[in-house]
């Protein structure tokens, strides 16, 4: 039940608002509206090569793993869907499972394959995968990939995600050339065996496991090879993917302004790909992403629907569903705040030089709380006022360890 507090909070926003010509029902509607993806491989305790601390009730199955994601969508009401990854939740019935799936409201977003790790396949990819330089190695990812198609298929799914440990430790063991068109070759056909309806998102990162290059490092080489595949490949930015300081804002702009933007894994990091909670190192940075995506929208260089938004985060030390209510409350707050931008200012601001003015503008936007909008957006949809708070209050995780036990273990990384 919404406090009193709650409503009066809501009542002097809607004023205030008002008083800069913005309708809060409005952007209640396009918060709700507003759905982001969970990680299957986000359900467990993650881990480090230094260790991993197990959390207890941790999904045993993908059935387990969809409950858990059914429980956020019902709680939060910002989640819709489900990522797969392959072979970590390879469905024993897909029909089973998709209906289940739909028994809780939730559908599945792209599908993401895995030629980073060896699960028993004929031919290792301790060398590669698609830029193998055996091409027996190179069919076999590209076979699996099209397997992922086929589940992908089975359960509604219109999006692969291909993401590539490929590249090399030490100067001299990878020839550069080769490894990028044997790629490109490679996703050619991946591409070629995507239904019409279907994108590919193709995600970049400079470095890990590999360290010395990476096949697809940056937004720049994937952007290339997409142009190369069709306009249905576009590039998948995880927040996590680069190096210290790099302008992610202004690669989303860029990559919108080039209708090349697949979307998004959101986390947040300090240093390398660290897979933290969404919004709790760079929250400002997060906005202004926001920003980026409302502007790219609204000048029509790319359609808003085009993009997709997944979390992709791993937990090693918090509850996964405590951190994915947190996830989420952090995503839906970014965009809510970067849709109180007054974009008439702004641009007056930037074509007058008005820098400071300019500053003025987003600031005034940033420093809005809108807690109360996401939380009257959740109450509206159905959800719980306070999901983490219910969380706590109906003893999930004990409830959860009673039913599966303290050392099961999820399936991920
Ligand atoms: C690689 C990555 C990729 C996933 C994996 C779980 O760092 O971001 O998106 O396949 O994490
Ligand atoms: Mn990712």
């Amino acid at each position: 039940m919404p406090t009193d507090f709650h409503n009066r909070t809501i009542s002097l926003l809607a004023e205030q608002l008002a008083e800069k010509g913005m309708d809060i029902s409005q952007l209640i509607s396009r918060i709700s509206e507003f759905q982001i993806a969970v990680p299957s491989w986000a359900l467990g305790a993650g881990g480090t090569r230094f260790g991993r601390f197990s959390i207890g009730g941790e999904p045993r199955n993908l059935e387990e793993k969809l409950e858990d994601i059914g429980l956020l969508a019902k709680i939060t009401k910002r989640t819709n869907a489900v990522s797969l990854h392959i072979p970590w939740d390879i469905p024993q019935d897909a029909e089973a499972v998709k209906q289940k799936a739909a028994s809780l409201g939730i559908g599945f977003d792209a599908m993401n394959s895995n030629t980073f790790q060896d699960y028993g396949q004929p031919l290792s990819y301790k060398m590669g995968s698609l830029s193998n330089a055996d091409a027996v190695v190179r069919a076999q990812a590209i076979g699996h990939n099209l397997q992922v198609i086929e589940i992908g298929k089975s359960l509604g799914s219109k999006g692969l995600t291909v993401w590539l440990a490929d590249g090399s430790n030490f100067p001299g063991q990878a020839n550069f050339r080769n490894s990028l068109q044997w790629t490109t070759d490679s996703l050619k056909e991946i591409y070629a065996g995507m239904p019409a309806d279907w994108k590919l998102l193709l995600e970049y990162k400079p470095y890990e496991p590999n360290f010395y290059h990476t096949v697809i490092p940056d937004w720049g080489t994937s952007a290339m090879i997409c142009r190369q595949l069709g306009d249905r490949a576009k590039v998948l930015v995880d927040l996590g993917h680069h190096l210290p300081n790099t302008n992610i804002e202004q690669i989303v702009a860029t990559l919108m302004h080039q209708n090349l933007l697949a979307g998004f894994h959101f986390n947040d990091s300090k240093y390398g790909d660290d897979d933290l909670s969404t919004g709790s190192i760079k929250p400002y940075q997060l906005f202004l992403i926001f920003c980026e995506l409302i502007g790219g929208a609204a000048e029509g260089v790319q359609a808003w629907d085009s993009i997709s938004w997944m979390i992709d985060a791993s937990h090693n030390v918090k509850d996964p569903i405590e951190d994915l209510i947190q996830a989420l409350e952090a995503i839906s707050q970014a965009f809510a705040k970067a849709l109180l931008v007054d974009r008439e200012k702004l641009t007056q601001c930037q074509n007058e030089g008005d820098v400071v003015g300019a500053q003025e503008v987003l600031q005034e936007a940033f420093l809005t709380d809108v807690r109360a909008l996401v939380r009257e957006a959740r109450i509206q949809s159905g959800g719980e006022a306070d999901p983490l708070v219910f969380y706590r209050r109906e003893k999930i995780r004990e409830k959860l360890i009673n039913k599966r036990g303290m050392n099961a273990q999820a399936s991920g990384l």
